[in-house]
């Protein structure tokens, strides 16, 4: 029998009741108590040091000596049009599909969003395969768990391989619900230190590059930071020429959508004259290797979006020299936990980081918010402001965006904004609800 010493928090979060014995596995504590098998991982704590006897708790609890019991799940699909459509490389969207997720522990209300697209094309999840996957795993695995962070959602669900963006909506409204257990803002709750993130805007692509550039003005009169521009083959040089010709001295950069192949480096290679920030994920969505040939061959800094699914990702890119800055999307990753560890690998090493967008309702840009507060978030994201995609958003306040381009973190607990949840039934296409005594459907 040995025993462990952890940190202090450590302590006061796991070791309160039962005694046991255990063996380090990597970053895995594995052990027996009277009540059953536990395993703990420990990757994120500090062992300080061994001594004979493990003290812990076999049903976890949080630092403030709560669990959450998982009582209902309740998915919905709603749908809401953009003011204006998007066009990327892979196609136009005007109206979304967008799966909401509203969770139910302990008497709290907590709410996550589905990122996931109508269609394939960004990467592999879409709005269906997300139900699909919510519905007859995920759901159904998690509903009467009781768990003492949201942090342990994602072990519970790695027997689910991939659909990252349906895991994301689950694991973080649990985060909501744990921040408002612990009556903090959520941002506070990830370890956020920044309480106003910078914020810029993706536009989609246009028809000439006159159009582009009168909306560049646009949005730089509303403050925005930095200025992303859509590309894709036979439309990039031109407008990016435009804009940077108007706008000598912004923060520009380009994201393709993987609408190149090395073959292009040539091509792509011409962007290097406008001094953009970075091009983002130029080549295929699913293909770091390649990233790391082009990068060698271009000076302006590659960004993968579409490539980096989680931790291991991140390190394999940055090893390979694929990249010199990673947008971090949450639903891409699978939630927060695992957002937190790509961005905590990336400040290690100095690598820049900034929060990606999905044309997300109210929800998952206050998540986003929350996310881009920690400390490597040193880019401005494609977070901006309610109005500049929907009439109606359905939080309440609306995201706005200060003169300075910046969004100021919200100070209630949890999420930090009310979903207005009178008018979600009248964008609700569809919904399914499971409670940890029946399951219903409708
Ligand atoms: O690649 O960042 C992307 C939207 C849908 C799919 C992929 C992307 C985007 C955006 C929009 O760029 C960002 C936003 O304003 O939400
Ligand atoms: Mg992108």
């Amino acid at each position: 029998m040995r025993q462990t010493w952890f940190e202090p928090a450590f302590a006061e979060t796991h070791a309160r009741k039962m005694t046991g014995s255990f063996t380090p596995n990597g970053a895995h504590c594995q052990g027996e108590s009277p009540n059953g098998a536990f395993v703990l991982d420990i990757s994120s704590m500090t062992v300080l040091k061994e001594v004979h006897c493990l003290r812990m708790a076999v049903r976890p609890v949080s630092a403030s000596g709560e669990s959450m019991k998982i009582e209902h799940i309740l998915l919905r699909e709603i749908r809401m049009r953009l003011k204006a459509p998007f066009e990327t490389s892979f196609g136009v969207t005007q109206d979304r599909r967008i799966l909401l997720v509203e969770v139910v522990a302990d008497g709290l209300t907590g709410w996550g969003e589905i990122t996931a697209i109508e269609s394939p094309s960004y990467n592999s999840e879409t709005t269906d395969t997300a139900w699909h996957v919510v519905s007859d795993f995920i759901a159904p695995g998690l509903i009467g768990r009781d768990i003492a962070t949201a942090a342990e959602v994602a072990r519970l669900l790695q027997g689910i391989r991939g659909h990252n963006m349906a895991k994301a909506g689950v694991e973080n409204a649990l985060w909501d619900i744990e921040a408002q257990q612990r009556k903090l803002p959520l941002w506070k709750l990830l370890g956020g230190t920044r309480e106003e993130i910078a914020c810029g805007v993706s536009l989609g692509i246009r028809e000439t590059p006159r159009a582009l550039v009168d909306k560049v003005a646009e949005e730089l009169r509303s403050g925005y930071q930095r200025i992303k521009l859509k590309i894709k083959p036979e439309k990039d040089v031109d407008f990016v020429a435009a804009v940077r010709k108007q706008f000598p001295e912004i923060l520009l950069s380009v994201d393709a959508n993987s609408a190149y192949g090395l073959e292009q480096a040539d091509h792509l290679k011409k962007l290097d004259q406008f001094n953009l920030l970075m091009i983002e994920q130029p080549l295929e969505w699913d293909d770091i290797y390649t990233h790391a040939a082009l990068q060698s061959r271009i000076t302006t800094a590659i960004c993968l979006d579409e490539c980096i699914n989680n931790e291991q990702q991140a390190r394999a890119a940055l090893d390979l020299g694929a990249c010199r800055i990673i947008n971090i999307k949450l639903g891409r990753v699978g939630g927060h936990s695992m957002a937190r560890k790509v961005h905590d690998t990336c400040f290690k090493r100095s690598v820049p980081v900034w929060c990606g967008g999905m044309l997300e309702s109210g929800i998952g840009r206050a998540h986003n918010i929350a996310m881009s507060t920690l400390q490597g978030f040193t880019l401005p994201g494609d977070v901006s402001a309610s109005s500049r995609y929907w009439a109606e958003d359905i939080i309440e306040p609306e995201v706005e965006v200060s003169p300075r381009g910046t969004i100021v973190a919200p100070t209630a607990p949890g999420l930090g904004y009310r979903v207005k949840s009178e008018m979600i039934p009248k964008l609700t296409v569809r919904s399914r609800e499971w409670s940890h005594r029946v399951q219903v459907s409708a």
